[in-house]
């Protein structure tokens, strides 16, 4: 069974809207095609006096017969996409890359904030080898955890970022170890920074997700919840915090099935638990597990499972047989005829139905305990899906943008995904992942937006803050380049292909937040580092309001903005001063209304003279604007009606009710004159700007406010508090659950409504309870919102004005 991604429009790099669908073809075992042969390895590097794994081997012509068949692949891929499988893909590869897919792996962590996610992470680094030591986050030792490498994420003890990490993870299969590659990236958790959740989840083939043992599914595991189920992720969960006390891991699996709605059960169990937690008996295998030794290094792994979880163990290993009956056949067929599967039998359908987004194994352990880590590593192996398992999708433009395949060969001509920008020391550098083909240090690459051609000069694995060198990547791997221009979200290919690959989803910002240098002498610095942020993230924007001179940015949240004046402070020693976090409000015309405007000046010399005709009426969709040319006969000449289409666009940048942006709205220009002289692109420009104006009232035209999908979590005894305070801000309630200690309730709110929740949630709830909110829609504001917005606004222009 394998997973299907599919298709966004991409507009000048940014993304319009997203779509993912999920299909489930045939059922596959997945096993590993033969021992690996021993061409393709180059000698293993040393690394800190470790070895790593290198995917660059030296460079030879592919074999004949794996040539023929990746063009054959490739040939059925853009003629007969729809009935490619990724069966058939993966049985007609090449059994090097056959092989090399096979223990390839691309994973994420996600999970609620503070749940461990880089406790883990370091944990994986620290077990794989690629570091020597742990540090733990916000560690008395000051040195932070190796993903949180930014200096405000060691201080804060949060992660901002996302990081992208790779190791090597020896497993031993059938008595002989093999090794897989894994490429990981740790994602933050808080809702701030949802877009690194959102855009390393589009690239990535599966996802650990991570539960505290204390807490179970928490607000924000609902919304990560969310964002793979939008990409499709497959994901294997890990109970952390074992160790705390109150730790209860059957709490978490109970809500990832309740909650979540997403069939689950535990693949192990705890043998202890708090602080006498010491390992987990393996329900698979019925083997238990010790972590021992200096930070949990020694595994042992023993029959003799301790006799007071004998039952206990014989009981859930039932109870994970039953729910993978519901979602096997295989399994549910044994079930049926009261047989007992095979533990290969039981694994074999534990892959199968995570891969196809149908069931979650769940795991525990503690990463700060060092315990039990090892074996969520090999889960990470034996059911997240290898590249060759999802089928990826691009967009053939020389075909109407019908959608194709994209075939995980190495001998293939290259397409790759630019997800992620980051500015270094070196120079910029672009995270890619490589869906098709080899990327080779050296050679050239179209970007598929821009049609340029850029030459790849540098090819790096990063490793956190760190990178190494490599010369060439394969297919289905993740690296990042250095010295190529490109948006977040933009295609490579080599040129030949016109594909173009479709991209992540970038929620809008819901916040701003007037900004401006304390010393002038400082604006160099100022505007450098606000073009550097805006390139890395796609939901930081600034806008410079040319009335008032000042610079405003926007956001995703309150602490967002905060990281980036902080950032700016610390990486660009510029101090500034900035204004009240503001919401970020839109505009929008409810009906059509006509104009016909006449803009005439004399002042002297040459005047301008521009006549418009036609309507302004509510667009098709309302996020965006559409502006069209019905004008016939030549009434304007064309050069004039592009620019009232620009004076259109102008106008729209600052609605005349607040000065935001307004939305949803349609001008229609249908009639004109114009004058031999005084006609210019100025005045057709200005003359819509105007009619847009005047009109504008007359169409109806009202505010729009940010409505945030908010989930709070509380014990139960709190739900009437909760209800009071969410009905004092007017929320509609969507969902509401109750379980048997807490009660979850989700809803939409005005995000002006929001301010300062949580003080007044802690206040409700003796601290108990926990929030967090993702932009859902712009709705109207209430009228009497409005009407004082708008109010406002008008004396500030006025006290502008009489200046
Ligand atoms: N008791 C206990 N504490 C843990 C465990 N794992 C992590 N922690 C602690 O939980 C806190 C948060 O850990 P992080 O690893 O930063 O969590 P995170 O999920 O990466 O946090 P964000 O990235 O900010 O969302 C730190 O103080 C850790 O020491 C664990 O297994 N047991
Ligand atoms: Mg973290």
């Amino acid at each position: 069974m394998r997973v299907q991604r599919a298709v966004a429009a991409l507009n000048n790099g940014r993304i319009l809207s997203s779509k993912c669908s999920g299909r489930f073809m045939g059922i596959v075992s997945q096993k590993a095609s033969g021992p690996p042969t021993t061409q393709w390895r180059q000698a293993p590097l040393q690394i800190e006096g470790r070895r790593y794994f290198n995917v660059s081997r030296p460079r030879r012509a592919a074999p004949v017969n794996a040539a023929a068949a990746a063009s054959a692949a490739l040939r059925k891929a853009a003629e007969d996409a729809a009935n490619m499988t990724p069966e058939t893909v993966f049985a007609n590869m090449d059994p090097e890359e056959k092989h090399r897919l096979s223990r390839v792996r691309n994973i994420g962590i996600a999970a609620h904030i503070d749940s461990g996610k880089t406790t883990v992470t370091e944990r994986v680094l620290f077990y794989t080898g690629r570091i020597k030591a742990i540090h733990e986050v916000r560690g008395r030792d000051g040195a932070g955890a190796k993903m949180d490498s930014m200096e405000l994420e060691r201080e804060k003890g949060i992660t901002i970022q996302s990081a992208a990490t790779f190791c090597d993870w020896k497993k031993v299969e059938n008595d002989k170890e093999e090794t897989y590659h894994v490429n990981l990236i740790d994602t933050p958790g808080h809702i701030d920074f949802t877009i690194e959740v959102e855009r390393a989840l589009r690239v990535l083939d599966g996802a650990v997700m991570i539960l505290c043992a204390v807490s179970g599914v928490q607000s924000q595991t609902i919304t990560v919840d969310r964002q793979m189920k939008r990409y499709n992720i497959p994901r294997i969960s890990f109970v952390n915090k074992m160790d705390r006390m109150g730790a209860n891991p059957w709490k978490a699996v109970e809500q990832i099935n309740s909650k979540l709605k997403f069939p689950a059960a535990a693949i192990q169990v705890p043998i202890g638990v708090e602080d006498q937690f010491k390992g987990v008996v393996d329900l698979i295998n019925m083997k238990a597990i010790y972590s021992e030794g200096p930070k949990g290094t020694i595994v042992r792994v023993t029959d003799k499972i301790p006799e007071d979880l004998k039952d206990f163990a014989e009981e859930k290993r039932q109870e994970l047989i039953e729910k993978l009956a519901d979602v096997d056949d295989e399994i549910a067929e044994i079930f049926l005829d009261e047989r007992t599967p095979t533990p290969l039998q039981i694994k074999n359908a534990i892959r199968r139905a995570t891969v196809a987004l149908k069931f979650t194994p769940v795991m525990m352990g503690s990463a700060l305990a060092d315990k039990s880590i090892q074996p969520m590593l090999d889960a990470v192996c034996d059911y997240l899906p290898q590249p060759a398992d999802v089928e990826n999708l691009a967009l053939d433009r020389s075909k109407g943008e019908a959608q194709t395949k994209l075939v995980p060969y190495n001998s293939l001509p290259f397409v790759g995904l630019a997800f992620k920008l980051e500015e270094n020391n070196y120079g910029q550098l672009t995270y890619i992942r490589v869906y098709q083909g080899t990327l080779r240090k050296g050679t050239y690459l179209f970007n598929s937006r821009t049609d340029k051609k850029v030459r790849i000069p540098r090819i790096v694995r990063m490793h956190s803050n760190e990178m190494e060198d490599v010369s060439e990547v394969g297919a289905g791997e993740i690296c990042a380049v250095f010295g190529v221009e490109c948006a977040s979200g933009d295609t490579f290919t080599d040129g030949n292909l016109p594909y173009t690959m479709t991209s992540m989803f970038v929620p809008d910002a819901v916040m701003s937040l007037s900004i401006k240098p304390k010393r002038s002498q400082d604006a160099d610095n100022f505007s450098k580092a606000m073009n550097r942020f805006q390139r890395e993230d796609p939901t930081f924007r600034l806008f410079v309001d040319e009335e008032s001179e000042e610079t405003i940015i926007s956001g995703m949240g309150e602490l967002h903005l905060e990281i980036y004046v902080e950032r700016l402070r610390r990486e660009y020693k510029v101090e500034c001063i900035t204004g009240q976090p503001r919401v970020a409000y839109r505009e929008t015309i409810a009906r059509r209304a006509d104009f016909d405007y006449l803009l005439r000046r004399q002042t002297g010399g040459p005047g301008d003279f521009a006549k418009v005709g036609g309507w302004i009426e509510p667009n098709e969709d309302p996020e965006s604007n559409s502006f069209v040319n019905a004008v016939v006969g030549g009434l304007i000449p064309d050069k004039f009606i592009s620019a009232c289409g620009k004076g259109f666009e102008i106008a729209c940048e600052k609605g005349p009710l607040l000065g935001h942006k307004v939305i949803g709205a349609k001008m229609v220009v249908n009639d004109g004159a114009t004058h031999v002289t005084d006609s210019s692109d100025y005045a057709f420009s200005l003359a819509a700007q105007m009619a847009f104006r005047k009109v504008f009232d007359e169409a109806g035209g009202a505010v729009l406010e940010p409505l945030m999908k908010t989930t709070i979590m509380a014990p139960n005894e709190f739900q009437g508090n909760i209800i009071m305070l969410m009905n004092k801000r007017s929320a509609t309630i969507i969902d509401t659950e109750i379980g048997t200690e807490e009660f979850t309730l989700i809803a939409d709110v005005s995000l002006n409504s929001m301010f300062g929740f949580s003080s007044q949630l802690r206040a409700a709830t003796q601290g108990k309870g926990e929030f967090s909110m993702e932009f859902s829609h712009y709705a109207a504001a209430p009228p009497h919102l409005q009407k004082e917005l708008v109010a406002k606004y008008q004396k500030e222009l006025e006290a502008k004005r009489s200046k």
